[in-house]
């Protein structure tokens, strides 16, 4: 696709009105009626929506993207057609040549043959394909478990490559099995996997020559972002993809998104060849990403690198489904594609997936656990919270009213905590009586206002009820929101938000300093600061940084950087 050409155009504010006076501000998601009684102000206002996009791709790449139904996914191992010939011929050549593997590893260890009988050794290398973990027939709840009489069925019809583990099986099925352990909410043990040593499962890619194609979630894009991707790819070049687009607020112009990923790549000196916005769900931007893949991979293997969960395995799946239209090799390999699912740490291993006509592999590789992210200190039961499941919708402080200023005290958030689920606390120390915060992150957080004053006794008392995560059962245990961060966000413009606050594998807040109705005198007047202060759990990471275009509205107070033809020249381009 074609570089998109630039564009700027003024800003019309969202109609802005507030009211509050004290105490519990409700989030109308919750099904829970009893805090609203004390409540004297509530309602919180979605983002208004409505589609402007500047600029569609061209209908070459449009016309040719089919949409997914997420429900109408095939369950995880099974096809609906009937393999063809040329699969089953595949199928059966990887089932011998990891039976070989087996035999010979079988033979170099008779002696310490398993004292079980049957059981097979975990030191076996073949690997179940959702997941990488080796296949192993003793411990039940560790990655990798299959029930010893069908490994051995499963062995004599050379069929070992299509084994799921037992923990895919439960994956597959929704259910939250964590692998990782030892980082974070949960101490782990003896079944569990070190985030560490999952690591260091990717410490050799640097020294072959690959092509890397590194994921960022868009919803979580400076949280799991991996800034160190240098030390894990080597000089091998980089393309950049940026998943789960689906979820940007209706309306939002993915002309500007792609800008906005491009500026913030450029400030973080990460060098690539080209940026993709996608979804591994509608499969926006999948073709086009597959097309650069094909012209860059120059017959190298492809490796997907990135965060834990910011969906490397699904993105390989919608590839796959989309290569598979044309390519044979790819169709068999979409039979066995790696397990995806809403747990961190659902890949253990690199699973090899023989993809491309003519030789050459796609690798998934297990995700990098960064300390910095919500995920970190949220039980592993508790991480269901931490993802969005449908479009994000933004939730504004003050309450936004469609017709007028219903009333207002005159200090808009001033004096006022907001609570972001129990994980996140802000302060709101000096703003203007219009300043407005819109929260975009997974719905099922609630987001409540209290008086400063109470909040401390609020959250002591409400965490882990009406605050979760977490959850009533690990209030406990929880360490609390330790560290506290003070900010101080400049603003100029009266036609744009000021910054993003984004809040390390949570999601983000837009920081408006102005709504509608101000002039200019008074603008003139209150030009200068505001101060907030954010409160988050020890090692998780703020982030401010310039405001994410999303919503109907973001394409006209968006404003592209003036480049010359020599700059233009030398930034990635980007694509959806
Ligand atoms: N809405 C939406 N969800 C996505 C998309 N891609 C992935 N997901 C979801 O994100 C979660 C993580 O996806 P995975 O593919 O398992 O992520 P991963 O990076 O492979 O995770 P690890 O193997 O743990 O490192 C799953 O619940 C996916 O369904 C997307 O494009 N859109
Ligand atoms: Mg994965």
């Amino acid at each position: 696709m074609a570089p998109i050409p630039l564009f700027t155009s003024p800003r019309a504010l969202s109609p802005f009105s507030s009211l509050h006076s004290s105490f519990v501000l409700h989030n109308p998601q919750s099904s829970n009626p009893e805090p609203f009684k004390k409540a004297l102000l509530a309602t919180f206002c979605p983002e208004p929506v409505a589609c402007r996009a500047s600029r569609r791709p061209p209908a070459s790449e449009t016309v040719s993207l089919p949409t997914t139904d997420p429900s109408a996914v095939e369950a995880e191992g099974t096809g609906a057609a009937a393999p063809s010939p040329g699969e089953r011929f595949l199928e059966h050549q990887h089932a011998r040549a990891r039976a070989v593997l087996i035999l010979k590893q079988k033979g170099s260890n008779e002696k310490k043959k398993n004292k079980r009988g049957k059981a097979v050794s975990s030191s076996v290398e073949v690997c179940c394909y959702g997941c990488g973990a080796p296949l192993q027939t003793e411990e039940a709840d560790a990655p990798g478990y299959v029930d010893p009489e069908i490994f051995e069925l499963k062995k004599k019809h050379h069929q070992l490559r299509t084994i799921l583990c037992g923990r895919c099986k439960l994956l597959s099925h929704g259910h939250m099995v964590t692998a990782v352990g030892g980082h974070g909410g949960y101490s782990g043990g003896k079944q569990f996997i070190l985030a560490e040593e999952l690591r260091e499962k990717l410490s050799d890619i640097c020294y072959d020559k690959v092509l890397i194609v590194k994921l960022v979630d868009i919803v979580d894009f400076n949280g799991s972002f991996l800034a160190r991707i240098r030390d894990l790819a080597g000089a091998n070049p980089i393309i950049l993809v940026v998943t789960k687009v689906d979820l940007l607020p209706k309306g939002t112009d993915l002309n500007c998104v792609g800008d906005w990923v491009v500026e913030t790549t450029m400030k973080k000196k990460l060098n690539v060849i080209s940026v993709h916005l996608t979804s591994s769900k509608s499969l926006v931007g999948i073709t086009g990403v597959i097309s650069e893949i094909q012209k860059e991979r120059k017959g190298r293997d492809v490796y997907i690198l990135g965060s834990a969960n910011v969906g490397k395995s699904a993105f390989i799946s919608a590839l796959l489904k989309t290569m598979a239209k044309k390519n044979p090799v790819a169709a068999a390999a979409h039979k066995y594609k790696p397990m995806q699912s809403a747990v961190p740490g659902t890949t253990l291993g690199r699973i090899k997936i023989e993809a491309f006509q003519g030789g050459g592999n796609f690798f998934d590789t297990p995700g990098v656990h960064l300390h910095h992210r919500q995920a970190a200190v949220v039980h592993s039961e508790d991480l269901p919270f931490l993802a969005p499941q449908s479009r994000l919708r933004g939730q504004s402080f003050p309450v936004v009213s469609k017709s007028n200023l219903i009333a207002t005290d005159n200090v808009g958030l001033n004096g006022f905590s907001i609570f972001w689920g129990g994980l996140v606390r802000i302060d709101v120390l000096k703003v203007l009586p219009q300043t407005r915060l819109t929260f975009f992150g997974p719905r099922k957080l609630q987001i409540l206002m209290v008086p400063t004053a109470e909040a401390d006794e609020f959250y002591h008392k409400e965490v882990g009820v009406l605050l979760t995560p977490p959850s009533e059962k690990r209030r406990e245990l929880w360490p609390g929101l330790q560290s506290v961060r003070q900010l101080k966000i400049k603003f100029e413009d009266q036609k744009r938000p000021a910054s993003d606050i984004a809040i390390s594998g949570l999601g983000w807040i837009s920081v408006e300093p102005f709504g509608l109705g101000v002039g200019q005198n008074e603008f003139a007047n209150c030009k200068g600061e505001l101060h907030l202060d954010v409160h988050v759990p020890k090692p998780v990471e703020i982030f401010v940084r310039p405001p994410m275009p999303v919503g109907s509205g973001s394409a006209e107070w968006y404003q592209y950087q003036e480049l010359t033809e020599a700059e233009e020249e030398l930034r990635p381009k980007w694509y959806y």
